[in-house]
């Protein structure tokens, strides 16, 4: 592949334009067209600072100039990973202002997926937060930044760790780029930009032991939060509340912070999922829309039984990310006193919701229909054949705001995408006559840990260099609070078996993120293969849940 990333063929994206799908403006644009609309209109909430559609966008060109300044270039990756604060909306915003192209990684990713985002993307900065135990960044990240050739520039948000000097003169305060407001407010020289041009770069949840990077671009990233906007009831008197992390897709587009931007409405950053900060913002702030992974829907609904806030602002709770039991879904309507919508999405662009008219058993019991009537999607068997309606199969899926290839993939990827340019999801699904999904399982050899996505070669990997252990398999088993948790199962003949402990020092040991060490560890005589001599995990799987 000569380019990067792969575009849609022109007749598609003719197709997408002339339908209305693709209009002409950026990601950052949406703010200066609200800035322009309703100046005085409450933009962003977080903290004890509230900021109107006006002075975000005039922090933006702010922080803008500060990175043009740098400089920053047209095109230039960041990788930006931040907690749910003002900084981080700026940033992505300024950073799109200028043409630069952010990464958005989770807060909970390790040092060794960041090294890896950075050394695939040639990333020119990093701009991160001090974290917990200011090591994180002063020195973990530091180290990173000074050992990747690419990254010229530290950014570091205050708070403590967030030393200016960093020793090597290259880490900078977030705050010490905010240029200076002048009257006239110049804002920095706009690089030409189109909006068929990469806007963001997002993580997949990826099968595979290296991270992949999915490229969004400015008109299909604005299609999909203004669509998301629509069947979400969110226009300009909505007030979003993020509880989750904000650069997770889910928070981003569905319709999230940027759908909200798109249609002027008013996002609340929580700083972190737990209920009673959630409710005690939703009280206070009037929130009428929020999403959450169904690991946090359990603890809401108890805390709302006993909670004392007022929550009846509160017109749609959002749950996605991973598959919400029937059960737990029918209690959301009548505890909270609001509509359920449930939301199937990929970061890699197809989201499925269930509509807020939906009926009831509807709404319990899938996980909603495409979002665009553009949206192709197709259940087929493993042979690639259609399936008739009801039938279970793999959803494989084209469309206007559905990548095409992953952002520096070697050549087309057969084992992720069609000939002809359909995304293989790797999730199971049914579909109804009518359309709508329910998700029953997965191809993929993933696990999903309370809506984080884990590999389970890359944990299988790092198992595998450990002493003695000759067989090494990690696999989901069902959860009630976790949704899935993780059981690595080792052949280790000849020595003990390594405590769940001393696997985790290992892990982290390596950089790897907290949440992929394994919750159980168990000892296994040997681990059952396929025809072709892989680990059976299907086998795995029904023999540790018959266990
Ligand atoms: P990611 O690759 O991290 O963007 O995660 C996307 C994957 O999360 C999807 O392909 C599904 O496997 C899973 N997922 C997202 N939402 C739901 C949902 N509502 N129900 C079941 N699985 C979901
Ligand atoms: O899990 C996801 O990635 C997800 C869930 C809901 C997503 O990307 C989305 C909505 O946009």
């Amino acid at each position: 592949m000569s380019q990067d990333w792969p575009r849609r063929p022109e007749r598609l994206a003719r197709h997408y334009r002339e339908q209305g799908f693709w209009e002409d403006g950026l990601l950052d644009g949406l703010l200066r067209e609200q800035a322009a609309h309703r100046p005085r209109h409450p933009a962003l909430i977080s903290g004890g600072e509230r900021l109107t559609y006006a002075e975000l966008d005039a922090r933006v060109d702010r922080l803008a100039t500060g990175l043009a300044g740098l400089p920053l270039r047209r095109g230039e990756r960041v990788l930006v990973q931040l907690p749910n604060r003002t900084e981080y909306v700026v940033t992505v915003f300024a950073l799109s202002r200028i043409g630069a192209v952010p990464i958005l990684a989770l807060p909970a990713l390790g040092p060794a997926d960041l090294e890896s985002l950075v050394s695939i993307s040639d990333a020119a900065a990093m701009i991160v937060a001090p974290g917990r135990g200011a090591r994180a960044s002063s020195t973990v990240t530091a180290k990173i930044a000074s050992a990747a050739p690419s990254v010229r520039h530290l950014v570091v948000t205050g708070g403590p760790g967030g030393d200016r000097n960093g020793g090597d003169g290259r880490t900078l305060l977030w705050d010490s780029l905010l240029a200076p407001t002048t009257e006239s407010s110049p804002s920095p020289d706009a690089p030409e930009r189109d909006p068929d041009d990469l806007a963001l770069l997002l993580l997949s949840g990826g099968t595979t032991g290296t991270p992949k990077l999915i490229p969004r671009t400015h008109a299909d990233y604005r299609y999909n939060a203004r669509a998301s906007a629509e069947v979400s009831g969110v226009d300009e008197t909505a007030v979003y509340l993020a509880v989750l992390p904000v650069a997770h897709n889910f928070t981003m587009v569905s319709p999230g912070i940027v759908g909200t931007f798109a249609v002027g409405g008013t996002v609340v950053l929580g700083p972190d999922p737990s209920p009673t900060t959630a409710f005690e913002l939703i009280e206070r702030e009037q929130v009428t829309i929020s999403a959450l992974v169904p690991a946090l829907v359990g603890p809401w609904l108890d805390e709302a039984r006993r909670s004392t806030r007022d929550l009846s602002s509160l017109k749609v709770v959002q749950v996605g990310g991973s598959r919400l039991d029937e059960a737990t879904a029918r209690r959301v309507g009548p505890t909270l006193d609001c509509r359920l919508q449930q939301v199937f999405g990929m970061a890699e662009g197809l989201n499925n919701y269930t509509g807020l008219d939906d009926p009831e058993d509807l709404v319990c019991t899938t996980q909603g229909r495409p979002l665009s009537p553009a949206d192709e999607v197709l259940v087929v068997d493993e042979q690639g054949d259609p399936l008739p309606a009801g039938v279970a199969g793999e959803l494989l899926t084209r469309g206007p705001y559905t990548l095409r290839g992953y952002y520096r993939a070697r050549e087309p990827d057969p084992l992720r995408f069609t000939p002809d340019g359909l995304y293989r999801t790797g999730d199971l699904v049914t579909r109804s006559e009518n359309g709508d999904l329910t998700v029953v399982g997965r191809v993929k050899d993933q696990i999903n840990r309370a809506g984080e996505k884990i590999a389970a070669v890359e944990v299988e990997e790092m198992l595998m260099g450990m002493p003695g252990v000759r067989g090494a398999a990690v696999v989901g088993l069902p959860d009630p609070v976790l949704g899935e948790r993780s059981v690595a199962l080792l052949v280790v003949p000849e020595r003990e078996c390594p405590t769940r402990d001393e696997v985790r020092e290992e892990l982290l040991g390596r950089g790897a993120a907290a949440f992929k060490v394994p919750d159980e560890v168990r000892r296994v005589g040997r681990l059952p293969l396929t025809g072709v001599g892989k680990v059976d995990k299907k086998r795995l799987r029904l023999e540790l849940t018959e266990a």
